[in-house]
């Protein structure tokens, strides 16, 4: 038995020598492999660093959510903040035909992540139709569940908005159609421990102040001020924050930073040559921008449908004051039987209404009963054709269309000559920014 023991014990020290020796040569073979095969190089090889390899490139960003122009807007803030703070700001896609609400910084993480997981899963393994009553209940095959994620694509920033003037002053690049905070911190070299997340507990708990002495009082959505002179004081490599959706996050008083603010907003314009092409067509059979008025009336979900009525008759007196006061109303009884070209070959007053109601003649009657005149994206069916199919990098089985015409609807209605929109949407603030750069204004008329 003894004798055995040793045996095996020798046979152990063989093996660790063996495993020694190949570890070695190994190693020594690796660097082998760096050295030039060839002496043949004359020219001495500039060997670039990978880009973000450099230890002073700190890093921003967030999580978005949301319907497009909530993203859009938090989109500008942490353009601001970045721009604040001298970081890079890795740029979320947008999220488009599903998008999760807003949460807080894990829940809203996981929704993201989830988002993606269950998109390719479904792509790649849920041929047969599953409607939740047979075994594969708890995965992604359930259509009851997750049928919501099989439109779910993302597109980049710059395939929509020109950002060439914004990217000479804040870097800006994308994250890619992932939401893993292990692959981002990979992707861009950020050591460990070198992450700062910015958890907020509450959906507005931080209003961030450039300036330390500011006497302004906190908005009455949020909860606490957080100084920017205290954000700039992290110097962890990336700074993670989850929404930084809200048009009144950052208070700015620094008049340089003002001035970046108008920058963003006038500068950061639509320059998608198929949406353009398609929204100047319709603009032109309207008569050419400023030859219409232009309304948003959002009744199609979320608290616009509880506001409805009021907005209804908000935005249509407001419309009938501009109509008498700007003398358009005078003969209107004798309108009602022209088409769009008669009613641009007579001069008469043209609205032009952007709306995410189902039947806008049903739900929107008022405007036509009482005004002649009245178009809707609907009109324009034939003109909306011209998109075509228009695949998405991220699933090109996926078209992108249903996300570009609501993005023509508001180009169409933000010329106008003049414009009403529903309060509260992000998507009717879009369009008056527009209409104010078209009346050669800034977007920002107003600052927040
Ligand atoms: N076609 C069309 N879609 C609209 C209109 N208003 C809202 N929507 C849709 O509803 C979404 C509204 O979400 P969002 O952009 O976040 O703006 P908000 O919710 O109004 O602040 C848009 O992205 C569109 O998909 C509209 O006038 N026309
Ligand atoms: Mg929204």
């Amino acid at each position: 038995m003894a004798h055995e023991k040793v045996n095996r014990t020798k046979f152990l020290f063989k093996i660790i020598f063996i495993i020694i020796i190949i570890i070695t040569i190994l190693s020594f073979s690796t660097e082998i492999l760096f050295i030039p095969t060839s002496n043949n190089i004359t020219t001495p090889i500039t060997v670039l660093p990978p880009s973000f390899n450099s230890s002073e490139e700190k890093f921003l960003t967030y999580l978005p959510h949301s319907g497009f122009h909530n993203q859009h807007d938090a989109f500008i803030n942490a353009i601001m903040l970045s721009y604040l703070t001298n970081r890079t700001l890795i740029m979320p896609p947008i999220l488009t035909n599903y998008y999760p609400p807003w949460s807080t910084f894990h829940s809203l993480y996981n929704a993201l992540n989830k988002s993606v997981i269950a998109k390719k899963y479904r792509k790649e393994h849920c041929y047969i139709k599953n409607d939740g009553n047979g075994e594969n209940i708890d995965n992604f095959c359930d259509n009851n569940k997750y049928s919501k994620y099989d439109n779910f694509t993302m597109l980049n920033w710059d395939q929509l908005f020109d950002l060439s003037e914004l990217k000479k002053h804040v870097k800006m690049v994308d994250r890619g159609y992932d939401f893993s905070l292990d692959n981002l911190i990979s992707d861009f070299n950020v050591g460990e421990n070198d992450t700062y997340l910015f958890i907020e507990d509450k959906r507005f708990e931080f209003e961030f102040f450039d300036n330390d002495n500011s006497t302004r009082q906190i908005h009455e959505d949020f909860e606490k001020k957080f100084l920017i002179s205290d954000l700039i004081k992290i110097d962890k490599k990336l700074l993670h924050f989850a929404s930084l959706f809200h048009i009144n996050r950052i208070v700015l008083e620094n008049q340089h930073n003002i001035e970046f603010r108008h920058l963003i907003h006038n500068t950061l314009i639509i320059n998608n040559s198929k949406l353009l092409n398609i929204a100047n067509g319709i603009i032109k059979k309207l008569g050419d921008k400023g030859n219409y008025i232009g309304l948003h009336i959002r009744i199609g979900d979320g608290i616009y449908i509880d506001e409805a009525e009021d907005n209804k008759i908000l935005i249509f007196n407001e419309l009938m004051n501009y109509l008498l006061e700007s003398g358009l109303l005078r003969n209107s009884k004798k309108f009602f039987k022209y088409n769009l070209k008669e009613c641009v070959s007579h001069n008469l007053p043209i609205i032009y209404l952007a709306t995410d109601a189902n039947d806008p003649r049903k739900n929107l009657y008022k405007f036509y009963k009482n005004i002649p005149c009245v178009f809707t994206l609907m009109d324009f069916s034939k003109d909306l054709e011209n998109f075509g199919n228009i695949p998405s990098d991220f699933d090109e089985d996926t078209n992108l269309k249903s996300f570009y015409v609501p993005i023509v609807d508001l180009l169409v209605t933000a010329y106008g000559n003049f414009f009403i929109g529903t309060p509260k949407s992000t998507f009717s603030m879009a369009a008056v920014e527009i209409n104010n750069l078209y009346h050669g204004k800034n977007a920002l008329v107003a600052l927040p």
